[in-house]
């Protein structure tokens, strides 16, 4: 399998994110990308750079407002104030009901509440040059599917799924899967999937293909009634408009074993079956890990293999991209483990 990897994921390095009103450290840190190429590399796996420039996707998939806010935040946040080179800007406000987003104000902070969905994914200098290198490779090992590969997975971080047309948030700020599914149906597959395996639900993808038939997304995940991202995940979004049908949620109560996990496994790559699609996306998130420690699945290191072949089973050009995962040792042997999986069973 090709595996791409970019150092610039790197930049994005923030230095605290808050619980329960304190500052604790980082889950989602630089250290999860570097354990994950050490295991390719001592896998055997050679590391390729992204070569594809996401910009054009990037204005298919997110609005232009707020790719344009995302990519001058450092920048205007600096501009307030020098001091703010020191501090992590956070949302303080937000745009709920009853108040407007289409008016985008001028403070800063302001803007920021209007492009978040919480005040947990902290912005640093190099966000937008991390988050542009993940969105490369998505863009890359789309265009490598296109051209004959058989599989791809990107190795890159921050994640992507939480991030919807015109907003960040869990840790993620530019949707990879969706620029990767998008990036596909532009080379020429006239039907996509995106499977969403991450403890978490991918609200920003599901929302991105809401109303769309040809990218159909499947998402398994902690029932969101106590799992974050707790606004969205829940079995009865089916789609709407034209894609009514073509957003299948499986939510999952917390805690729930092995077993249950891979029946919606099976559910769900039954469902991509039945959608006849040409390629497949996968949101690649292994915060599923039994010792994961924000999350309550608890899937070992031989699941992990048994995903990766189940997934070759569906016979699919198939995209990997990283998503959560905060086990950060153990991420880079249980990436291998879906990969070795994978290539065992295509
Ligand atoms: C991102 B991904 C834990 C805070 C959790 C949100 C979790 C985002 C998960 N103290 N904040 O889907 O893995
Ligand atoms: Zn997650």
């Amino acid at each position: 399998m090709i595996t791409l990897f970019s150092e610039r994921h790197a930049l994005h390095a923030p230095a605290f994110e808050f619980f329960r009103g304190e500052r604790v450290p980082c889950f989602e840190t630089p250290a999860r990308a570097a354990f994950v190429k050490e295991c390719l590399l001592q896998g055997g796996h050679a590391l390729r750079e992204p070569h594809a420039d996401s910009r054009a996707l990037l204005g298919q998939v997110h609005s232009a407002r707020y790719l344009a806010f995302l990519e001058n935040a450092w920048g205007d946040w600096l501009a307030q104030d020098a001091a703010n080179a020191a501090r992590q800007p956070f949302p303080s406000v937000w745009p709920v009901r009853t108040l407007r987003s289409d008016v985008e104000p001028a403070n800063f902070t302001a803007r920021l509440g209007l492009y978040s969905m919480d005040n947990g994914s902290p912005l640093t200098a190099g966000t937008w040059a991390a988050a542009k290198a993940g969105a490369d490779a998505a863009a890359s090992a789309a265009a490598l599917l296109s051209e004959g590969a058989a599989a791809v997975f990107c190795c890159s971080r921050p994640p992507g799924h939480h991030a919807g047309a015109d907003f960040m948030g869990g840790y993620c700020f530019l949707n990879n899967a969706a620029v990767a599914a998008q990036a596909l149906r532009n080379g020429g597959a006239d039907r996509v999937a995106v499977l969403d395996v991450d403890y978490h639900h991918g609200n920003g993808t599901q929302s991105i293909f809401y109303d769309r038939a040809d990218v159909l997304f499947v998402s398994l995940h902690g029932d969101p009634r106590t799992e974050y991202p707790f606004y969205l995940g829940h079995a009865d979004e089916t789609g709407e408009g034209a894609g009514q049908g073509f957003n299948v949620n499986l939510p999952l109560p917390a805690g729930s074993s092995v077993g249950v996990w891979f029946d919606a496994l099976e559910q769900g790559c039954l469902r991509i079956a039945k959608h006849g699609a040409q390629a497949l996306v996968v949101s690649l998130g292994l915060d599923t890990f039994e010792d994961d420690p924000i999350s309550t699945f608890t899937l070992r290191p031989a699941d992990f293999y048994r995903l990766g072949r189940r997934l070759a089973a569906l016979g699919l050009p198939t995209v990997f991209v990283l998503e959560g995962g905060y086990a950060a040792e153990a991420l880079g042997s249980n990436a291998v483990q879906v990969i070795d999986g994978f290539e065992q069973g295509y």
